[in-house]
């Protein structure tokens, strides 16, 4: 992507919300891009002093560093931070800053180790080193706060950080070994865990599309002057040309990548994911920590559910705080966040409400400003469109099932009988995880961004596909946490994938909106790779025809299902390109899993007494 391009791109982000907008780059990077790309020089000029420089590391290494300092300060102000993979030298448009900038901040923004502007080698997702000899990320931030105190002129010795997807990863880290100085940190999508539920991996199923194209566009060159290109604009048809992982694998160079060759030789869940894991490494925060998060995140969802729950069994301080809101990855940052795709929130300006909440927490711990401290969660309930907040989370008050029943019955009664759906999963042909045509994830008019919520029927009566329903409802119900399925499956294969989705199905008529009749939602949904179901470090066949039990984590929610609405579940085996096709035959290693391998299975989801197969729901009522 060219710079140019990026300054469109980012443009057309900054007044665009979160799925509307036809022209959009990497969520993560529309920040950066925004941030690097889009901005009036003038406007900066006027209001703030950039400074560039070259900051040491313990190591020698210096990273190239950025820092606008406000012209008008009247006394010494505290210092904001963005650490970055995607580039900081261009003029900066501080619009998504603009709540902040008005309490007074010295914003300063970092090219991370081996990108861009900086010295040294870039590593995906930089393990915490181990022993307490040489760098990591949380050593380079710290070594740059200590820069930054010592060279700044008029910072007040506090230091924030902030930051979306990538550079909320490098916000978390901040937070381990913190520098004293460093007094609130608000890791935003941080992706938590690659292998078990952000970017590369899903409990197990590998993210093919995000997997090779962020893999293509961060590690073939050290500043994205390469950027991924499919051959096809339907990449739906262009993954399915490679008949393995390593048939693309070849076609594309990707096995000169890092990160790609971390995929092939690590496909289990070991200690190479487990060290980048923020459950593994941020186990206890010691600075005020503010977890943000979007419910439709189509790239790190997981991160900061994973992040709150690790930071918050150690909390006795209560310095950690969770917003999750109806947004696509790092739509919150930008625009006013009225919709999503085709779903609004009943006029709720929802980026605009978290901004203020969010500038209004950063002067609180940067500012001694009054006010500013949040509950345990603030969470957003787009079926009845309103902000929740909870003194702890999940807010499970009781647990409620949802069981799959004869004649694609969901209900909440267990089945008392004997009883089983099947299908027939094909690799050969799999079923879309969006409408197609599926565009390259980050490129022109591409839906990734929304794809979450678009209405599921476009699958739905795929025979590939089983669903189970409820009669409309007579009372609303409301998920305040956790949302888990618990399959009871066989398959004529000895290995399988199973999609589960979690759907509010709209009343047919709706006065107001009537294109919406029927829509549905897709409320939460994930899937988990078979091989896996005992182990994620040592996967096992599926033993052929046997019922075995899966439980698929479909992570967390805050969402009512209105009276009148439906629940429904879908559950289906492949979800293509955006996960790769399991074979269904098992092999040690799928990456390297021969063209005889993938083979059409016969699927089972049992309902009977004996196996109840079931969705469970942390409900509020
Ligand atoms: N979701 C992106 C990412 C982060 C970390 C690893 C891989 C991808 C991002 O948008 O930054």
């Amino acid at each position: 992507m060219d710079r140019v391009h990026r300054l469109r791109v980012g443009k057309q982000l900054v007044t665009g919300d979160g799925g509307t907008n036809k022209t959009r780059s990497n969520p993560v990077k529309y920040i950066l891009c925004a941030l690097v790309l889009a901005g009036t020089a003038q406007a900066q000029d006027s209001a703030y002093t950039r400074t560039e420089a070259m900051v040491p590391m313990r190591d020698g290494v210096r990273l190239f560093t950025v820092i606008l300092s406000p012209r008008q300060a009247t006394g010494p102000q505290p210092l904001l931070m963005t650490r970055t993979p995607y580039g900081v030298a261009g003029p900066v448009d501080l619009t998504r800053y603009a709540e902040l900038a008005a309490d007074g901040y010295i914003f300063v923004f970092q090219d991370i180790r081996g990108r861009y502007r900086s010295e040294g080698t870039f590593v995906m997702n930089r393990p915490q080193r181990r022993d307490g000899s040489g760098t990591d990320e949380s050593t380079d931030t710290y070594d740059t706060i200590e820069w930054l105190l010592k060279n700044v002129p008029n910072n007040n010795g506090r230091v924030g950080i902030f930051g979306v997807s990538y550079p909320g990863w490098l916000t978390a880290v901040a937070g381990i070994g913190a520098h004293p100085a460093l007094k609130a940190i608000s890791p935003q999508a941080p992706m938590g865990d690659t292998w078990l539920g952000d970017d590369f991996f899903h409990q197990g199923a590998f993210r093919l599309t995000y997997g090779l194209e962020y893999t293509w566009e961060l590690e073939a060159s050290k500043d994205e002057s390469v950027i991924p290109s499919p051959a096809r604009y339907d990449t739906y048809e262009w993954y399915r040309s490679f008949p393995t992982l390593t048939a693309l694998a070849n076609a594309v160079g990707a096995n000169d990548w890092p990160t790609w060759r971390r995929f092939v030789e690590h496909p289990s869940y070991d200690s190479v994911w487990k060290n980048r894991s923020l459950g593994v490494t941020f186990t206890h925060a010691t600075v005020p920590t503010l977890v943000v998060g979007g419910w439709w995140d189509q790239e790190d969802e997981f991160g900061p559910l994973l992040t709150y729950r690790t930071l918050s069994r150690t909390d006795t301080a209560r310095i950690v705080s969770l917003v999750m809101g109806p947004w696509s990855h790092g739509q919150w940052a930008n625009g006013p966040g009225v919709r999503l795709g085709n779903v609004l929130f009943g006029g709720h300006s929802t980026g605009a409400e978290f901004r203020a909440l969010e500038a209004k927490w950063f002067a609180h711990w940067l500012h001694d400003a009054p006010g500013g401290t949040l509950p345990a969660a603030t969470v957003f309930d787009a079926g009845t469109n309103e902000w929740r907040t909870y003194d702890r989370w999940p807010a499970t008050i009781t647990a409620r099932r949802f069981y799959f029943r004869a004649d694609g019955v969901l209900s909440t009664t267990a089945p008392a009988d004997a009883g089983a759906d099947q299908y027939v999963s094909d690799p050969a042909h799999p079923i879309p995880y969006r409408p197609r045509p599926v565009e390259r994830t980050y490129s022109d008019h591409s839906r990734w961004y929304r794809w979450e919520t678009e209405d599921q029927r476009f699958v739905d009566g795929r025979p590939d596909v089983l669903t189970w329903q409820t009669a409309p409802l007579t009372s609303d119900v409301t998920i305040a946490g956790n949302v888990v399925a618990h399959l009871f499956a066989s398959t004529t294969g000895s290995d399988a994938d199973w999609v589960v989705k979690l759907i509010d199905v709209y009343p047919d008529t709706i006065a107001n909106n009537p294109e919406m009749g029927g829509y549905e939602l897709m409320v939460t949904g994930d899937i988990m790779r078979g091989r896996y179901r005992a182990s994620l470090e040592h996967p096992a066949p599926i033993p052929p025809n046997q019922v075995e039990p899966f439980t698929v984590d479909l992570h967390q929610q805050s969402y009512t299902f209105r009276t009148g609405h439906r629940i429904m579940v879908q559950i289906q085996s492949t979800w293509f390109p955006l996960y790769d096709r399991n074979p269904q035959t098992f092999v040690p290693n799928i990456f390297q899993a021969r063209a005889s391998d993938y083979q059409a299975r016969v699927h089972w989801i049992y309902r009977s007494a004996r196996y109840p197969s079931n969705v469970e729901i942390d409900a509020v009522r």
